[in-house]
């Protein structure tokens, strides 16, 4: 019997893969389908302080091997996902991860404080969005991250991660990997979406989302590789101390197997969730299943990590 069972943050799940923040997951009702779907966790959309409208549409359009979107936080508040989470949790046996992503510092330590007291599993912390107009992609201000991190660090009580944006750079892996290493953070999950491309229609001449004159997260295949590398040099930044969750253009069973082999503990899935429906969750972790079949491997920690390079 294949296994594809793991643990984040000593939180046990059934599978190995679930829905990435920000794709079907503002509603109660997009809540509970996740929660009847495969997915093997439920994590909520983002959150601010105050329910958010977010940008004018279309704000998010599927492009041929991905997606761009700027859909610019739109989520119903964080008192909502409390409430959410305390229906889920009396309902259905998943673990729950909340998305925290305040507009401000303060709006953060807020938000952390509040969730202390209710049954989500784990946290996952996102300052990474790159669609918030005004506001720049926090995950790139190393020096506010860091202030970040200490802030709600001395405030939560549950297990908590942090989504990061894409890095190019050698060097911001291993600086941010420092900064992360001070506080106890009990994963990363890699990455957010690219943040600003832009997308055209060459028929029309025009841009394909209507917020920032065309600019937003790219998504999908198009970030597999990008993805693949964020999540191999922060896991062997962290040690395997700090684990890490791969996302970005993983549609198939193989796709999650890469990111295992690159060092990741679980596998989030948002574009072809969007594109897909709910079935996505069981495909994926069938094809993963029967992949691991033929190469002979039982369960996750026999190949988790252990890529090899061609020195
Ligand atoms: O625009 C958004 O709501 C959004 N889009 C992304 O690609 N990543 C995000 O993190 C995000 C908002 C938190």
């Amino acid at each position: 019997m294949i296994d594809i069972s793991t643990k984040i943050a000593g939180v046990k799940l059934d599978g190995c893969v679930f829905n990435a923040s920000g794709v079907r997951d503002e509603t109660l009702l997009d809540l509970e389908n996740l929660a009847k779907s495969k997915s093997c966790a439920v994590l909520m959309k983002s959150c601010t302080l105050a329910p958010r409208k977010g940008n004018p549409a279309p704000r998010c359009v599927n492009l041929k091997y991905g997606s761009i979107n700027s859909m610019g936080l739109p989520n119903l508040g964080y008192r909502a996902y409390i409430k959410f989470s305390k229906i889920l949790e009396e309902k259905y046996q998943k673990p729950l991860i909340a998305s925290i992503c305040g507009l401000s510092p303060k709006d953060n330590i807020i938000m952390f404080k509040a969730f202390n007291d209710t049954p989500v599993d784990l946290i996952e912390f996102n300052p990474g969005s790159p669609n918030t107009i005004g506001k720049p992609i926090v995950g790139y201000d190393f020096e506010e991250m860091d202030r970040l991190l200490d802030s709600v660090s001395k405030v939560t009580k549950k297990p908590f991660g942090v989504k990061l944006p894409p890095y190019f750079d050698l060097t911001h892996f291993e600086q941010m990997a420092n900064i992360i290493k001070k506080y106890p953070v009990k994963f990363v999950t890699c990455v957010n979406s690219i943040g600003n491309g832009l997308a055209i229609n060459p028929q029309t001449e025009k841009v394909l989302i209507k917020p920032k004159g065309g600019l937003g997260g790219i998504a999908g295949g198009y970030i597999k590789y990008t993805a693949l590398a964020n999540v191999r040099m922060f896991y062997q930044l962290l040690a395997d101390k700090i684990q890490v969750i791969g996302v970005g253009g993983v549609y198939s069973g193989i796709d999650a197997f890469e990111m295992i082999l690159a060092g990741a503990s679980a596998v989030q899935i948002g574009t072809a969730f969007l594109q897909k429906g709910p079935g996505i969750f069981a495909r994926v972790q069938n094809q993963l299943s029967n992949f691991m079949k033929k190469k002979g491997y039982q369960n996750l920690a026999d190949f988790r990590g252990k890529l090899n390079t061609l020195d």
